[in-house]
């Protein structure tokens, strides 16, 4: 941190290669500035008329320049480059992406923490969010994914609530441990993430030595309109690293933006992070036999029943150019998914598939996808027009349809690369069933298969670490919540949490 790096010398460079370009001051309209260090003044040292244009511009834009953060992932960074094929998948899927071998599609990923506001510290333990923009040339796929194969829960309409329980109380606003485990321990389906979050894994060392995963069960469809369950998954090349809690802590302090720097001194150095990508695939007969709810997000498909299957390479070769145009604007949506991707039954990512425009809808405007980082490459035709910042409204053809001028129409092929009709019957209800399902059996066999005994150790230390500072009643609830996952795992809980503290 204390040398000059690449991102310590981003303004030096950036002049070196300008400065024969600088002309001089102007305003947004493009009209020369008469003086920006002193305001207009009536005398000496009178008042300010209000015919100081500059003045008034440069307060009133300065006062609109900040937008609401992400409600979530609001910390992150972000680079731009390229996936390519280098295995082919047609027999799956149409999906241009994928189309032949050596093809390459321009990328954008943006990496994320949780639970932080922005200009919270990178180094803490939350899961990380891993989202990738594919400019196809058929539409923009967005795999809006995170680092950890599952998640906290299977049903969208908890996810408020889960959120609320682990960000700020509303009181004191700070982190609180009385909600974050009282949430978690009453909801045991978290507790496979939970584990894997208080894993090794849940602080790794900057953006580029982590996996990332679509997580949800999605579909892939070939082109004669055959449906394949798939899950995404990007397997890091640089090998995973992680933190040791305590190095975390004292990055914390030291450099709060300790993976966005990395991230960029990567790629400012040409050092560029690559992953390998991979599907797995399931078939509708093996789904209905598979032994658990295929579609269920806190579940990992076994990777011996369902090997990886390798598929290409993402590469990383640009850092942004502007972080707020680049970053803080761009805008990922589960829903786009060109032909020959699609969603699945997977009922928490069917709320997601609602949830993205509207955020952005509210953080960026209407327009939100009119923004360049956002903007697909292929031309848009449709028929909404309008709306704050419209930027491209779509000129003079028709704004209703049917018309008479050349629609435009649907593309009657298109349907055929969706995975339309699912084959679905059943009463519309509340099925509560699905609240409590199966929530130990994959927790059990991370404790017991993935983990070795000094890692279920460092798991015990870390989960130790806070949930001794909940309330006694929490602790004890969400002490029993590991038990049932595996009593050895409760035992050793109990060990580092020490019954002292437990009563206290
Ligand atoms: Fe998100 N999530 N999420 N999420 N999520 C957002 O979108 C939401 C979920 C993920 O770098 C928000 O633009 C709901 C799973 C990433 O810009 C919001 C549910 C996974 C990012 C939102 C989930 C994710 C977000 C916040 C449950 C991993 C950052 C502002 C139904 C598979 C993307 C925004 C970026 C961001 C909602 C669950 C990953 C509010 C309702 C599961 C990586 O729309």
């Amino acid at each position: 941190m204390s040398k000059r790096d690449k991102a310590a010398n981003q303004l030096g460079e950036w002049y070196e290669n300008n400065k024969e370009n600088i002309g001089p001051a102007n305003s947004q309209a493009g009209v020369s500035l008469i003086n920006q260090r002193s305001s207009l003044t009536i005398g000496e040292y009178g008042p300010i008329p209000l015919a100081d244009y500059n003045l008034l511009d440069q307060l009133g834009h300065f006062h609109r320049e900040r937008i609401p953060e992400r409600v979530v992932h609001a910390k992150g960074a972000g680079a731009f480059g390229y996936f390519e094929v280098t295995d082919d998948i047609t027999q799956y899927t149409s999906a241009n992406v994928f189309a032949e071998i050596g093809k390459q599609t321009p990328i954008a990923v943006r990496f994320s923490t949780v639970a932080g506001n922005l200009g919270s510290a990178d180094s803490v333990r939350d899961p990380r969010g891993f989202a990738v923009k594919f400019y196809a040339e058929d539409g923009i796929w967005d795999l809006v994914g995170n680092n950890t194969p599952i998640f906290f829960m299977r049903d969208p309409i908890l996810f408020p609530m889960f959120i609320h329980s682990q960000k700020r109380n509303p009181v004191t606003h700070l982190r609180d441990w009385d909600m974050f485990w009282d949430y978690l321990s009453l909801t045991p389906m978290s507790a496979h993430q939970v584990m894997f979050l208080f894993s090794d894994r849940g602080i790794p060392d900057g953006y580029r030595h982590m996996n990332g995963y679509g997580s949800h069960t999605f579909s892939l469809i070939n082109k004669d309109h055959q449906v394949t369950w798939c899950k995404f998954i990007y397997k890091t090349d640089q090998g995973i690293k992680n933190l040791q809690p305590s190095v975390a802590e004292t990055l914390a302090g030291k450099d709060p933006d300790y993976a966005l720097r990395d991230l960029y001194n990567a790629i400012a150095e040409h050092n560029f992070p690559t992953w390998t990508f991979y599907v797995q695939v399931m078939t509708a007969e093996q789904a209905r036999s598979v032994g658990f709810n295929p579609f269920d997000i806190t579940k990992t498909w076994p990777h011996a029943e369902f090997p990886l299957i390798k598929v290409g390479k993402l590469v990383l070769n640009r850092n942004p150019t502007n972080y707020y145009a680049d970053v803080e604007q761009i805008a990922f949506n589960p829903n786009n998914m060109p032909p020959g991707i699609g969603p699945s039954l997977d009922r928490l990512l069917q709320g997601r598939l609602f949830s993205y425009q509207d955020s952005h809808r509210y953080r960026l405007g209407v327009n939100y996808q009119q923004l360049s980082v956002n903007r697909t490459l292929n031309t848009v035709q449709n028929f909404q027009r309008d709306g704050f910042m419209a930027i491209n409204n779509q000129g003079g053809a028709p704004n209703y349809h049917p018309n008479s001028f050349g629609g435009p129409d649907v593309d009657p092929n298109v349907k055929k690369a969706y995975p339309i009709p699912f084959d679905i019957q059943g009463m519309e209800d509340y099925y509560d069933n699905f609240y409590d399902e199966d929530n130990y059996a994959q927790a059990r066999v991370f404790w017991e298969k993935v983990l070795d005994s000094a890692a279920r150790n460092r798991l015990a230390e870390n989960l130790a670490g806070t949930i001794r500072l909940a309330r006694a009643d929490i602790q004890e609830r969400t002490l029993a919540m590991f038990e049932n996952v595996h009593t050895d795992l409760g035992k050793l809980l109990k060990e580092k949490m020490g019954a002292k503290v437990i009563h206290m």
